[in-house]
């Protein structure tokens, strides 16, 4: 069994330890910004296997890493449920107006289909890839991918539902719907070959505190409910979410639950129970000063020396990161 996968099946057993980071196939590596640049349609880069394959590829080949994540985007699954989707450059994702007949629309065929090329990826992968790595699948959870259907978060990255209630938009028509087509997602990616999923809520802390229970609680613990009866090895990250971090564990509980660098290290290994803890240091400590790095990554190591841990991030790697850092951080981690 893989190492990752064999760390969140055996919760309670030996302190085994694991390392990846969020984002480590992208921007900040030269050979990933040469394939871009011959690839201007992001989309078009991340239905082309091979490329994607190699992609994914390319961290593993230059680190010392236990895992690879597939390299897609969690905006492929709009994509596949019929919206155009378009990476306009130093601004971010753009999709084209929400259309809820249409979207309610689209079967489960269809959607498989499209979504092939990400699945032909994973074989691809999964046959290069040593036994004892682990390949990640992963997906957004609803209430993420929603904030970018719907295009309800400002550039302040605040959050405008009264515009849904406004328009007369059925959240839960549209939740319910994702969370049945995010667990076939999830399903095709594990029958390709990969054996971890990450689901991404990056955006839960942008849920009023009101709506948290219906828009981030319950979403993901039907997700990881269907990953539990199916055996898959599942990890969380409601990144923001704070001191709900627990709430979220325990209505959730997922096998395992990436902190974000908002969380304090020593509070969570007090309070989340019967999870692997994962990530954690903030990315931006690998902009300043070498030492400063090494410092915010021991905290998280010394902490977490006698439970299962895996070394990750408190969110991805800023593409404006030296290589060579992420280098010395493994280098650091794996001596130490
Ligand atoms: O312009 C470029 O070259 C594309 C940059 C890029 C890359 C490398 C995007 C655009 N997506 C990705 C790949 C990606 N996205 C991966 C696989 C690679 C890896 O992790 O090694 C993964 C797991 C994601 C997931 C993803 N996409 C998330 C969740 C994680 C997170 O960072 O919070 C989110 C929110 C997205 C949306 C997205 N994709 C890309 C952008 C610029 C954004 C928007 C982020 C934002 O709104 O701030």
């Amino acid at each position: 069994m893989s190492n990752l996968r064999k760390i969140l099946v055996n919760k309670k057993g030996t302190p085994c330890k694991s390392i990846w980071f969020m984002r480590q196939a992208g921007r900040y590596l030269p050979e990933f910004r040469k394939i871009r640049s011959q690839n201007q349609n992001f989309i078009e880069l991340c239905l082309n296997s091979e490329l994607s394959s190699e992609i994914t590829l390319q961290p593993i080949k230059r680190f010392d890493l236990d895992s690879a994540i597939i390299f897609s985007d969690i905006l492929m699954v709009p994509y596949a449920l019929g919206q155009k989707v378009n990476f306009i450059k130093n601004q971010g994702p753009e999709l084209s107006q929400f259309n809820l007949h249409n979207f309610l629309d689209v079967n489960e065929k269809e959607f498989s289909q499209k979504l092939d090329p990400v699945y032909k990826a994973i074989e691809i992968t999964k046959k290069k890839l040593n036994k004892e790595k682990s390949l990640i699948a992963f997906i957004g959870a609803p209430w993420t991918l929603i904030t970018y259907m719907l295009n309800v978060k400002s550039n302040k990255n605040e959050i405008n539902l009264e515009k849904l209630t406004e328009e007369n938009i059925n959240i839960n028509q549209i939740l319910n719907k994702l969370i049945k087509f995010l667990c076939i997602h999830i399903d095709n990616q594990i029958n390709a070959g990969a054996d971890v999923v990450q689901i991404f809520d990056s955006w839960a802390g942008l849920v009023p505190d009101k709506n948290i229970k219906d828009y981030c609680f319950i979403p993901n613990a039907k997700i990881v409910e269907y990953c539990r009866k199916n055996k898959i090895a599942n990890i969380c990250f409601p990144k923001g979410i704070k001191k709900k971090y627990e709430e979220f564990n325990r209505i959730v509980e997922p096998d395992g639950i990436n902190l974000d660098y908002d969380v304090d290290p020593l509070w969570a290994k007090d309070k989340l129970k019967n999870v692997v803890l994962q990530g954690g240091l903030d990315p931006k400590k690998l902009l300043i000063s070498e030492k400063e790095m090494l410092e915010g990554a021991t905290k998280y190591i010394q902490i977490f020396k006698d439970i299962p841990y895996v070394f990750n991030l408190g969110h991805g790697l800023l593409p404006e990161t030296d290589p060579d850092r992420v280098k010395k951080l493994i280098e650091f981690y794996r001596k130490y």
